[in-house]
């Protein structure tokens, strides 16, 4: 079911890390051909407001909300209708969640450059940021959580929340996003919720948007964020620089690097967890024994078959974008593993935390037995909105850092400025833009 690439030796040393990169399984995101399709839509929101959103809503997820912005008692329903263990969960995920990204908060800095001379980078969050949350296979309220606490714990004053109708809604929840997301945004005190998915979501992030009598429903925002199908990225990579976007989130990935010590019933588990997200996921294991990846497939085969969403994860599993991939030793992994630069990075390899510490490039790493990814999705405290597709080498996940702007506050006094101003003249003249030097002497003019 699972493809195998064998890198042992010579195979693998003859490759660099672009080659190296184009050898391993990965599937093909055409976020370009997308933007095609997304444009229209965006012209679509951006042109007839809420209305336009509404219809494409309807055309979209099979059904036309009562309102686009869900009404405050719909929330406080869905969170009294909350089932009290999942409630207990979310809480606890939430609590987490807050302790690991209270300790990402930004303090200031202030540098004394010179006598009389200060820079300060001060730390300053978004006015206003859109959160989107998915709801197509599968719906997430522990995204929800993972895009709402450090937007909170930045400090953004405005956040709203967007996420797709579902038809498959009863009730007091007909036309509206999953109740379970709703009970999430009444959870962690997010009111202002709105019942759209997809690019026509980003849309009405980055425009805002007006009911027929011109009554503004939505406010535009500065910042979108969370994650989302090739629509959604294809809306993001389109409306950039009208909002901010986090880094693109395509379908899920786990790559597991492992040795002869790893358990393969663990290392079979963990590599089905992701594929159950989608027909798209990414589960590779790199790994230098022979005898693991004989025991993984075998044990994927068995699992696979008696899973819930067994098509999705044999799909996941059998596509071009999953496999084991064959090294010969750890040192050789650790190469490939940087050069795939996973979403997720699970290390179940003798000295774990040591092999952890050589990894360059992940979006999140999982260190030993006792730390599935899926830890990470509700539980670890960590972010779950995390860079794919190998955007890990120049990305992080969502973090409090994501939701604040550092702006430098430049304070130098009369005498500091005389002190440099020869430095600046010098660079000023050197790039033959004498009225960049002209702008400082003209301070002292006077003087002489
Ligand atoms: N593994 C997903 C997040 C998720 N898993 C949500 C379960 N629910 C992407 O990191
Ligand atoms: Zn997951």
């Amino acid at each position: 079911m699972i493809a195998r690439v064998d890198l042992r030796g010579a195979a693998l040393s003859s490759l660099d890390a672009r080659a190296l990169r184009e050898a391993l399984p990965r599937a093909e995101l055409d976020v370009e051909a997308a933007l095609e399709t997304v444009r229209p839509i965006c012209e679509q929101v951006h042109a007839g407001g809420v209305d336009a959103i509404l219809d494409l809503d309807e055309r979209f997820d099979g059904i036309r909300p009562p309102s686009l912005r869900v009404p405050a008692e719909v929330l406080d329903k869905a969170l009294a209708a909350l089932e009290p263990t999942l409630r207990a969960a979310l809480e606890e995920s939430i609590r987490r969640a807050r302790l690991v990204h209270a300790d990402q908060a930004r303090v200031d800095s202030v540098t004394q450059v010179v006598p009389g001379g200060t820079v300060t980078e001060r730390w300053v969050p978004v006015d206003r940021v859109g959160l989107y949350v998915p709801g197509g296979q599968a719906v997430y309220p522990s995204s929800v959580v993972m895009n709402v606490v450090p937007a909170q714990i930045a400090g953004v004053g405005s956040l709203a929340v967007a996420s797709p109708p579902q038809s498959s809604n009863t009730g007091d929840f007909v036309g509206y996003p999953d109740p379970t997301i709703l009970a999430a945004c009444a959870l962690l005190g997010v009111d202002e919720v709105y019942a759209v998915g997809g690019a026509q979501a980003v849309a009405m992030f980055a425009y805002g948007a007006s009911d027929a009598s011109g009554a503004t429903v939505c406010e535009p925002v500065t910042l979108v964020t969370g994650p989302g199908n090739v629509y959604v990225a294809a809306a993001k990579r389109l409306l950039l620089g009208i909002i901010g976007i986090d880094a693109e989130a395509g379908p899920t990935e786990i790559a597991i690097l492992a040795d002869e010590t790893a358990d393969a019933e663990l290392v079979a588990a963990d590599l089905i967890s992701q594929a159950e997200h989608d027909e798209l996921a990414a589960s590779v294991l790199v790994t230098d024994s022979e005898e693991l990846a004989a025991a993984v497939e075998a044990a994927l085969e068995r699992r696979a078959a008696r899973t819930k969403h067994t098509i999705r994860v044999k799909t996941a599993l059998g596509g071009r974008q999953s496999g084991i991939v064959l090294v010969s030793g750890v040192d050789e992994g650790v190469r490939v593993v940087d050069a795939y630069a996973a979403e997720h990075l699970e290390i179940q390899t003798r000295d774990a935390a040591a092999v952890a510490a050589r990894i360059r490039n992940a979006g999140a790493i999982f260190v030993g037995d006792y730390a599935p990814v899926s830890l990470g999705d509700y539980a670890a405290g960590s972010n779950h909105v995390l860079p794919t597709g190998g955007c890990a080498c120049h990305s992080g996940g969502l973090s409090v850092q994501t939701f604040l702007r550092g702006i430098h506050v430049v304070d130098y006094s009369r005498e500091a400025l005389a002190d440099v101003a020869d430095t600046v003249v010098t660079l000023a003249t050197a790039e033959d833009l004498p009225a960049h030097g002209e702008a400082v002497t003209a301070r002292f003019a006077s003087d002489s």
